[in-house]
């Protein structure tokens, strides 16, 4: 009953539309709430998924901070149209826990690159004494900020802002997980392409105190990944598996004491890249299903 396809892309209008409408057709089961503006300012709704009840743990997960890795959002909507009723596990999995769910965390940045360039990156910021536009929101969280790849030149693709939060979608993304700690057990960060299951840290390559049980899980994780299509995923730190950055919101939720937070980069392994056919959209969003459910049941058994 959702207007999303598994074989096209959707514009921001279509994803908007449909957020309005899965949150009114499911009442019972999903909310939308407003967690701040973009710096065009346009509203950024977040779905809350799960049946009512006192206390319960949550799964936050953001799509689309990047504009241009398109199969991202779609795995959001995806993740929603496949959510609750359609299989017993998944069933469970909401009834005894929240998912957060951001379908576009880089709404202008999405847009223009549906109408202007389809290769855009970052989001729409004006910057003062410069013509460029734009700040990478992955460089732009209160973690090591400014330090290794991220750039203070605002012509540059990861222009990492002027300060730690600077842009609005960075604050309204940071300051509702900031009220939500005690309930968010785990975060997950949609990117693409390159087949990664990636974990902190992404600043530097010191390992985790939970380093071995990040990488049983993501190990898990990509297994899951490969018993449907075959497809490889490498796992690993950020820093060691795709390359050191700083400012990334992984490695802020993790220092936030979210000690089960995931950067995923979706298919492809760089053949069509970041223009993945939609042909593709159904297998990857399948298979990245998988991964996901491996570990919200594993976040579901953590006794503590
Ligand atoms: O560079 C990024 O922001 C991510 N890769 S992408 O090609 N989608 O831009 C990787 C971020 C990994 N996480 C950390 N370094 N913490
Ligand atoms: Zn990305």
């Amino acid at each position: 009953n959702s207007p999303f396809s598994e074989n096209s892309y959707y514009s921001f209008i279509q994803i908007s539309a449909w957020i309005a409408r899965i949150a009114k057709k499911n009442p019972k089961l999903v909310s939308r709430i407003h967690i701040g503006n973009t710096f065009e300012n346009r509203p950024m709704y977040l779905l809350k998924v799960g049946k009512p009840s006192g206390l319960k743990k949550a799964i936050f997960m953001d799509c689309g901070i990047h504009a241009r890795e398109w199969i991202s959002p779609s795995f959001c909507q995806w993740f929603l149209k496949e959510t609750y009723g359609k299989d017993k596990n998944m069933t469970d999995i909401l009834d005894n826990m929240n998912f957060y769910v951001l379908p576009v965390f880089n709404i202008d940045g999405y847009i223009w690159s549906w109408t202007q360039n389809r290769l855009w990156r970052k989001n729409r910021s004006t910057i003062s004494n410069s013509s460029c536009v734009g700040v990478d929101l992955n460089r732009n969280f209160n973690v090591a900020w400014g330090t290794i790849d991220a750039s203070k030149k605002p012509c540059d693709e990861t222009y990492c802002g002027s300060s730690a939060e600077s842009e609005p979608e960075t604050r309204a993304v940071a300051t509702f997980i900031r009220k939500q700690l005690s309930s968010i057990k785990a975060y997950l960060t949609m990117h693409s392409y390159s087949q990664m299951i990636l974990f902190p840290y992404g600043y530097s390559y010191e390992k985790t105190m939970n380093h071995e049980e990040l990488n049983e899980i993501a190990k898990g994780a990509v297994e899951a990944i490969e018993s449907l299509y075959g497809k490889k995923y490498r796992h690993g730190t950020s820093a060691a598996t795709i390359y050191p950055s700083s400012g990334c919101s992984d490695d802020w939720t993790y220092n936030q004491g979210i000690k089960y937070s995931f950067t995923f980069e979706l298919r492809d392994k760089g053949k069509h890249g970041f223009l993945l056919p939609e042909s593709e959209i159904k297998p990857t969003c399948e298979e990245i299903m998988l991964a996901v459910k491996f570990i919200a049941n594993y976040i579901l058994n953590l006794t503590d």
